[in-house]
């Protein structure tokens, strides 16, 4: 089954909007394998966005990420990689349709409450970076054979 790295930001936190988002995840039928409550390091964010260490907006982003805790969660499921992004909505809130994660709780790039992995590559890499493979959990939900056929 196709793993995904899901991050809800600071912004996310803040706004008490942790139960709600992890809500729609569950509801959908994925299955949460591995959770932190968590703070990033200095470290940690510069390795998780390294691809844009070069543009103009990564100063802000660091400190955005780093500036207070996130919840760091790896999810389960059937395509999970490409329907949670369909969930999150596109990276800037105002673009994202209403329905999705960023289009009904965001509304600037820059505080845009979720992260999720863009690839199957990408979330194996990211996963790596939060958890350690003992920390994922591999267990059976009775309800599996009401979500695929
Ligand atoms: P993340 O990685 O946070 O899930 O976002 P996306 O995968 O949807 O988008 P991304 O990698 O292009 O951007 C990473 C991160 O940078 C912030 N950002 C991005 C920003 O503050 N200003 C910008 O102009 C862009 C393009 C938002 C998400």
């Amino acid at each position: 089954m196709e793993r995904t790295f899901i991050m809800i930001k600071p912004d996310g936190v803040q706004r008490n909007l942790v139960g709600a988002i992890i809500s729609r995840f569950e509801a959908k039928g994925y299955k949460l394998v591995a959770m932190k409550f968590m703070r990033l390091t200095e470290e940690q964010a510069r390795e998780h966005y390294k691809e844009h260490v070069d543009k103009p907006f990564f100063a802000g982003l660091l400190e955005y990420i780093t500036s207070g805790p996130v919840v760091a969660m790896v999810w389960e499921g059937k395509d999970v990689v490409a329907a949670a992004r369909q969930m999150m909505g596109k990276t800037n809130p105002l673009e994202a349709q209403p329905g999705t994660i960023r289009g009904d709780y965001g509304l600037d790039i820059g505080r845009n409450v979720i992260h999720g992995a863009d690839s199957v590559e990408s979330a194996e890499r990211e996963i790596k970076i939060y958890f350690d493979e003992d920390e994922i959990l591999s267990y059976e939900k009775t309800m599996e054979s009401w979500l695929y056929e």
